[in-house]
This record gives structure tokens, sequence and C-alpha cells, in this order.
């Protein structure tokens, strides 16, 4: 219960219990993780400080960063760097579409709505790489949420899964660029989990459905288990691991 002991890893993405982000946070936690949080709501924060109380978890910093804005991304690993130093690890579990653009057609994504999608989901992480590359300097590890949409065609999930093939290719690459400093890029494609993000996404219901009648263990995951496989690939555990995406899926993804 100790492998992320001395590691300082920065989560993004909590809004509220049922994000993933929590729980990983608590996977890191529980295995020694000192852990510092973004957030981008006020509304967010409230809920993280509830939840820190709760769970008697004392976050080291709890800072602000909204992902479409590259100035507060500079901000936030700036304030960072200023009160702790170094890090060893980023969990980047944010993604943002606009709702209209999550049902219907594909076809009719808005050249706006394909582009906040790109920016928020996708970007988001090659924005967050390199400031995190920074403080990374006894090497370190990053992680992103990704979903089998980027793969292959999910009904509704349309733009959304073009930013999530974007968000695995940008995996690729960023591991190529950074793994000459000792720093790790990878994916975890998690099945669908009940969260707020989730409620954008039309159909959802069916899809949770699907996997509980046809995926290999017949269930559906949560968050707990994205949260432990998460952990593994941001400890040592997981060294000779990059550019890897790793489904937690109950195996769905190896169904044609
Ligand atoms: O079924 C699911 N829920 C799956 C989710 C299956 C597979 C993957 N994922 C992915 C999502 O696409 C996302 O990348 O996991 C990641 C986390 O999603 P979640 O846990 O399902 O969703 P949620 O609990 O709503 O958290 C998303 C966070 C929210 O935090 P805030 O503090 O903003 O309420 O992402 C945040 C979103 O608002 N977010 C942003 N954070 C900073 N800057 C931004 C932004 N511009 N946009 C969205």
């Amino acid at each position: 219960s100790n492998l992320m002991e001395n590691k300082v890893i920065v989560v993004m993405g909590v809004a509220n219990d049922r994000s993933i982000a929590w729980g990983v946070a608590k996977s890191l936690h529980q295995q020694g993780a000192k852990l510092i949080f973004t957030y981008r709501k006020e509304r967010s924060l409230e809920k993280l400080q509830k939840l820190l109380e709760q769970h008697q978890i004392a976050a080291l910093q709890t800072v602000s960063c909204d992902v479409l804005d590259d100035v507060s991304i500079a901000e936030a690993f700036t304030q960072i760097e200023r009160s702790t130093g170094a890090i060893h690890g980023v969990v980047h579990s944010v993604a943002f579409a606009e709702k209209d653009e999550l049902q219907g057609e594909y076809v009719d994504t808005t050249r706006e709505g394909y582009n906040l999608a790109q920016n928020a989901s996708s970007y988001s992480l090659v924005a967050v790489a390199r400031e995190a590359k920074r403080l990374m300097t006894e090497g370190g590890s990053i992680v992103t949420q990704t979903y089998i949409g980027a793969e292959r065609v999910v009904k509704n999930y349309n733009v959304m899964g073009v930013a999530k093939a974007a968000l695995e290719a940008s995996v690729m690459y960023l591991a190529e660029d950074l793994g000459k400093y000792g720093i790790r890029v990878n994916a975890v494609s998690a099945g669908p989990i009940r969260t707020l993000a989730a409620k954008g996404v039309s159909g959802f219901n069916d899809i949770m459905t699907t996997i509980e009648e046809k995926a290999p263990l017949r269930r559906n995951i949560d968050q707990d288990e994205v949260g432990d496989a998460t952990m593994f690939l941001l400890s040592r555990l997981s060294r000779g691991i990059t550019g890897e995406v790793l489904h937690v899926d109950a195996g769905y993804h190896v169904l044609g």
C-alpha cells in the first residue's frame, strides 16, 4: 500500500464523487501519493473540498485550471511549481462537447462544435503535457482517459469519438517526445460509467445494457477499477509501458 509513496500527482477533472478522476484520486491516496487537484468551476472546488474532508485526504494544493486557456494552464503549473516543486504524474480526466453534438448524425457536426470538442478533449492533453514536463524533473507519467468511440463507431458519440481518436494519436506522439526525459504517456480506455459527462451522451443507458449482456465479464466497470488501472500506469509497476491504450472495459473491446 505504498506504491506511490513520495510521488506528487496532479489530478485534473474531479467534478463530483462520480467522476473518474475521483476514483483515480482514491486509488492514488490508498497507495500513499501526495495529491494536487485542478478544478474549473467554483462548484467543483466546493464538491472536491467536501469529498476530501469526508475521505480524510489532505491535498497538497487545489488549483484553478481551465484547459481551454493556455494562460490558465501555464499559471496552474507555475503555482504548483512555486508551492510544491517537482511532480511525478498527471491524470488528465477532462473532456467537453456540446450536448447537441452528442446525438443525431456525425455528419451534422458544426465547425464550432468540432473545434470545441478537439480543443477541450484532445489539444488540452498536449498543452498540459508541455507544462507538466517542466515540473517532471525526476521523470514522470501522464495518463489520460479515452473511450472505445475512438476506435469504432459508437452511436451518438460522434464528435467526441473523433476527439478521442486525436487524443489517442496524441498519446503516441507525446510518448515519443517525452520518453527521452523519462516521462511516459498512456491512456485508459474505460467502459461506460454514469458520470456528469456521460449524461450528455444520448442513449447512454442502452450502451450500459449492451455491455452487461455482451462484454466477456458480463458486467459494467466502475470508477474504482479505472482508478486502480490508472494508478498502475502512474506507478513504477508500469515503468516499461508508454504510448499504450489500456482497456478497462470488462473486455468489451475484443468483440467485433
Ligand atoms: O463513461 C464515461 N463516463 C467515460 C468517460 C468512459 C470513458 C472515458 N471517459 C472520459 C471522459 O471523456 C473524460 O475525458 O473520462 C474523462 C472524465 O469524465 P467523467 O469522469 O465521466 O466526467 P465528469 O465527472 O463530468 O468530469 C469531467 C470534468 C469536469 O470537471 P469540472 O470541474 O469542470 O466540473 O472535466 C471537466 C468537467 O467540467 N472539464 C474541464 N476542466 C477544465 N477545463 C473543462 C475545461 N475546459 N471542460 C470540461
